[in-house]
């Protein structure tokens, strides 16, 4: 990134897509943890988009002839996902850089959905411990965190595949998984079926993470028009990333979480990013949101030297 763009921050106050209470108060926290200070620092202009919560964390019921078996949550996510697509499309069609802080990671949906009628074919780098591609028929919670990718796929119930933009949003081969080491047994089926490049911790062990990095970019660079980056920060190890809902042991070491972010920076290829998941109500001492605003600013060109 020689010229740098304006960042449009988005923060997204919402956690009725996980399992536990908290993720709502992510943005407020990462902000505080001094995030446009350091982006300013880096010479961006950043201002600040968008603000989004629900009133009193819900929506309008459903009809109640509407099938939400195993969507916990469905109007809310619905309804925060529907202005999340129309406030990214905003920003991507002012020419910003859509820098999405979550809130929990169904928030994905929205986020694709906005970028997806901008982009013929865009490329998705998903960070997480989870592949996130369960559907109500494989997932084991109702939580709709744990869908979000399948739904841009445009797999899993017709009011979520439907947000906004395209259906589908993003195609199986536009999509690479990076850190994955807990999925359920219908995603892996998934995973497999549809061939999706998926880089778990395995193989980030055996090969290492800059090795990993650059496949993936070559992967995606040839074949797309802009790539979403969506960092669910329970790909970090507990012991760096304690402050998140769904933390899993066996994870990205603090430098292979940066290392991935500095790569992307010099390939110069993301065209939109999220950071999802922290969790500041079991975040003792903010360790999570500083590392999140440490690693946004890696993503826009921080630097050790
Ligand atoms: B996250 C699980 N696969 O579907 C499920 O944090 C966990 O956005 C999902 O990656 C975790 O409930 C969702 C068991
Ligand atoms: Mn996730
Ligand atoms: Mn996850
Ligand atoms: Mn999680």
């Amino acid at each position: 990134m020689s010229i740098k763009p304006n960042i449009a921050a988005i923060s997204v106050n919402f956690d009725l897509g996980a399992g536990r209470r908290g993720a709502s108060h992510g943005p407020k926290a990462i902000m505080e943890a001094g995030l446009f200070h350091e982006l300013q620092q880096l010479g961006y202009t950043i201002d600040h988009a968008a603000d989004l919560r629900l009133p009193n964390d819900t929506a309008a019921p459903l009809d109640a002839q509407i099938d939400s078996h195993n969507l916990k949550y469905f109007a809310e996510v619905i309804e925060i996902n529907t202005q999340l697509a129309d406030q990214v499309s905003r920003v991507v069609g002012q020419g910003a850089f859509p820098l999405i802080i979550g809130g929990d990671h169904s928030i994905a949906i929205g986020t694709i959905g906005g970028l997806s009628s901008h982009y013929a074919n865009l490329g998705v780098i998903w960070i997480d411990a989870h592949s996130d591609l369960n559907t109500p028929d494989t997932s084991p919670s109702g939580n709709i965190h744990g869908m979000s990718l399948a739904v841009s796929m445009g797999i899993g119930h017709p009011l979520l595949t439907d947000i906004k933009g395209k259906n589908p949003k993003v195609k199986p081969e536009h999509i690479v998984l990076i850190g994955a080491r807990s999925l359920d047994e219908g995603e892996k089926k998934l995973i497999r079926s549809l061939g999706i490049k998926c880089f778990t911790m395995y193989d980030i062990d055996r090969k290492g993470m800059a090795h990993v990095m650059q496949e993936a970019i070559d992967y995606l660079q040839n074949k797309t028009d802009g790539v979403h980056l969506s960092y669910d920060v329970d790909s970090v190890d507990p012991i760096e990333a304690p402050g998140t809902g769904t933390a899993v042991k066996g994870g990205l070491h603090f430098r292979e979480a940066h290392l991935a972010v500095e790569m992307l920076h010099e390939a110069g290829i993301v065209t939109s990013a999220e950071f999802v998941e922290v969790n500041p109500l079991l975040d003792d001492s903010n360790k999570t949101s500083q590392l999140a605003v440490s690693l946004i600013s890696s993503l826009f060109g921080e630097q050790i030297l």
